[in-house]
């Protein structure tokens, strides 16, 4: 295990547990008709953002996906901004006009999800070739799908990057399927650290449900980064345990209820409060501590979304760029 301090090692438990269970409100949220547009939850997948995030601060930026809520919240954004932003209450973090996948809040770096899949890869590329020429010290990271992978924006990222020795992390979070599609259909190469080798740069793959196989591989890629020795793609083997997107069935006929089982049973939160637990690195008492904590803290960001205004109307036209 890796050697981490007792406060270290809850933090990225608490960091899981958060985004877990911001992610089912809105999901119940989303069935009562409360979240306007699309909800693409990060359920299953949690170990990932924790784990890279972990080692950013502010002033680094996190370009991420349609499937952004754990990003979010792992980047500093409170659940609170994140529920009234998918609400579309003026108290969101894009002020309720982004929604889900519009989530910026540039105050903490977290410089937006989006729907459009694959130019996140391109956007913190761009961070690093601004943080390299401002000599910041700061890194670009990308988190994406395997499908993004199949995207231009992939190759023409991680080359540029690799070539001009660019701070950027670049996260693929391999959860096996792009919408309904699975990833060994789509490319011949399923290798995704052999393909970002190609290229010439650093690369690892690792199991994605593991916090602490991410931590050690992102706190690798980072210092490598800050380094000035040039980017680093890290494969997250994981899975979402929903569906593509909420109101979608979770099954479909494009994965089957063993598969599925198989990984709810190594469940990234579970596993690691069990790891913890037998290790003796925390006790039974610390996790009812967080757990309350985080419950609550979850409780009063739904009631304070959902109790929020939407934006006056009269401010429609506010934020949109005009050239007259
Ligand atoms: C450029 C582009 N092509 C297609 C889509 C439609 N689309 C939305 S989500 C998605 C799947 C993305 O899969 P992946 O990158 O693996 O992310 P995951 O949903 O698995 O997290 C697709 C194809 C899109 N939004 N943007
Ligand atoms: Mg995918």
């Amino acid at each position: 295990m890796a050697d981490l301090s007792k406060e270290q090692y809850l933090a990225l438990y608490r960091q899981m547990f958060e985004i877990r269970r911001t992610e089912e409100q809105l999901a119940k949220a989303h069935q009562a008709g409360l979240v306007h547009g699309a909800c693409h939850t990060y359920v299953g997948e949690e170990a990932v953002a924790t784990g890279v995030c972990a080692h950013l601060t502010a002033k680094d930026s996190v370009f991420s996906t349609h499937r952004g809520h754990g990003h979010a919240l792992a980047k500093g954004v409170p659940p609170r901004e994140v529920m009234a932003e998918l609400f579309g209450r003026v108290t969101g973090c894009s002020r309720g006009r982004g929604g889900s996948m519009h989530l910026f809040s540039p105050e903490v770096g977290m410089m937006g999800t989006s729907g459009i899949v694959g130019p996140c890869i391109l956007q913190a590329t761009g961070a690093g070739y601004s943080a390299k020429l401002m000599n910041t010290g700061a890194v670009g990271v990308a988190f994406f799908g395997d499908g993004a992978s199949n995207n231009g924006a992939f190759h023409e990222g991680l080359n540029l990057a690799t070539i001009w020795d660019l701070p950027v992390i670049f996260v693929c979070e391999n959860n096996m399927y792009a919408t309904e599609i699975a990833f060994s259909y789509a490319t011949r190469n399923t290798n995704m650290a052999e393909r970002a080798r190609s290229y010439g740069m650093s690369a690892v793959a690792v199991d994605g449900n593991d916090v602490l196989a991410v931590y050690q591989a992102a706190d690798e890629a980072v210092r490598r980064a800050r380094a000035g020795n040039g980017p680093t793609l890290i494969e997250g083997k994981t899975y979402r345990t929903r569906a593509h997107s909420e109101g979608m069935p979770s099954l479909g006929t494009y994965r089957t209820q063993e598969e599925l089982d198989a990984w709810k049973a190594r469940d990234p939160i579970s596993t690691y409060k069990a790891k913890l637990l037998q290790s003796g690195a925390a006790a039974e008492s610390d996790f009812e501590q967080i757990e309350t904590a985080v419950q609550r803290l979850v409780d009063e960001s739904f009631e304070f979304a959902k109790n929020s205004p939407y934006p006056d109307p009269s401010t429609v036209s506010n934020h949109i760029f005009s050239a007259s």
